[in-house]
């Protein structure tokens, strides 16, 4: 076991709160607006019976980080020598979505609503994404339906695998589970988010800002648009370098240590796409397809700096095979892992 340290930073930006647990319903802006907006005094004589009230509603709330037992938040590790490497991340309540101020033009009404998600299974994360070297692992070892998906002419090696589907990535993980006994899979939203926000509540990992893009990640920047210039897009003011896909882990890190959880490729979600406020589709339920489409996350080399954040939400069919498409597993922990 060793720790990784390198990928790690203080999080103490002024504009980056640690919220991976939430401390009190008073965080909740949901349920606990009013209360914010009340201090002092008027708090003391008037409001705290209230607030008693209303935070004996806040069933569900995680007093500590929670962390698989015998586990440690940053322990790396790699189940076998062709498996993806992997990194222990806190679980806890979450707190999800964008401010409603901060949700660009475009993106649907209350799509990216701000909610507290629980995030109940102890879990590791890709460290990167799943690269062509692993996926053809995979295949070399008579997993992952024996499909081999077109690399572009990119190349393969540590570029992340494009041109699979969401069943492809199923059958991914599932091999990797007979492969090494362990549970992997598709990360739900709220784990994905979860990891990719890393403790920040920024639009970003790294701060609300376009311009420190390039560092962090593989969008579609001056790089991009010189080799494939788009005639409305507008590109990143910056150069990354990289016009199609990076190997993974190009660019830096975040806070949990995870390469490329905003651009090169999104990445496959294990959940059906539907409205934060709405209930699930029956449909959906009922597991055959979803209605409204298989979520992917984190935006691709093409993508816009609007779509590289945080909250941004795909939904193409999870029969979609395309060359802006990956994935990343995660592993679930148990005390006898
Ligand atoms: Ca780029």
């Amino acid at each position: 076991m060793r720790l990784r340290t390198s990928g790690l930073r203080p999080m103490t930006h002024p504009r980056e709160t640690l919220v991976l647990i939430r401390p009190t319903c008073k965080e909740n802006l949901t349920e606990c607006n009013v209360l914010h907006t009340v201090s002092g005094l008027v708090t003391v004589l008037f409001v705290a019976p209230v607030m008693a009230f209303a935070t004996s509603g806040c069933t569900g709330a995680s007093p500590q980080p929670r962390v698989a037992p015998g586990h440690e938040v940053g322990e790396v590790f790699r189940d076998c020598a062709t498996c993806p490497e992997m990194v222990v991340v806190p679980s806890g309540t979450v707190l999800l979505g964008t401010p409603k101020s901060q949700v660009p033009p475009g993106v649907g009404r209350g799509s990216e609503a701000q909610r507290w998600a629980p995030i109940d299974a102890a879990f590791a994360a890709g460290v990167y994404e799943v690269t062509f070297a692993e996926w053809d692992a995979c295949v070399e070892a008579g997993g992952c339906r024996g499909y081999s998906p077109r690399d572009g002419g990119w190349g393969r090696g540590t570029r992340p695998v494009i041109n699979v589907n969401f069943r492809d990535a199923v059958a991914y993980a599932r091999w990797l589970s007979e492969t090494t006994g362990h549970d992997y899979r598709l990360p739900t939203e709220a784990e994905w988010e979860h990891a990719a926000r890393a403790g920040s509540r920024t639009l970003r990992f790294w701060g609300d800002e376009e311009a420190e893009q390039c560092r962090y990640a593989n969008g579609y920047d001056a790089t991009g648009f010189a080799a494939k210039p788009h005639p409305i897009a507008r590109p990143a003011d910056c150069e990354d370098g990289y016009a199609w896909t990076a190997p993974v882990g190009s660019f830096a890190p975040n806070p949990f240590g995870l390469h490329d959880v905003l651009g090169n490729v999104k990445e496959w979600n294990n959940d059906c796409w539907r409205h934060p406020a709405k209930p699930a589709n029956v449909i959906d339920l009922l597991g055959w397809f979803c209605i409204n489409g298989r979520v992917t996350r984190g935006g691709a080399w093409g993508s816009i700096p609007s779509l590289l954040r945080s909250a941004w939400r795909g939904a193409p069919s999870g029969g979609t095979r395309s060359s802006a498409i990956g994935f990343r597993v995660v592993r679930t922990l148990d005390p006898s892992s």
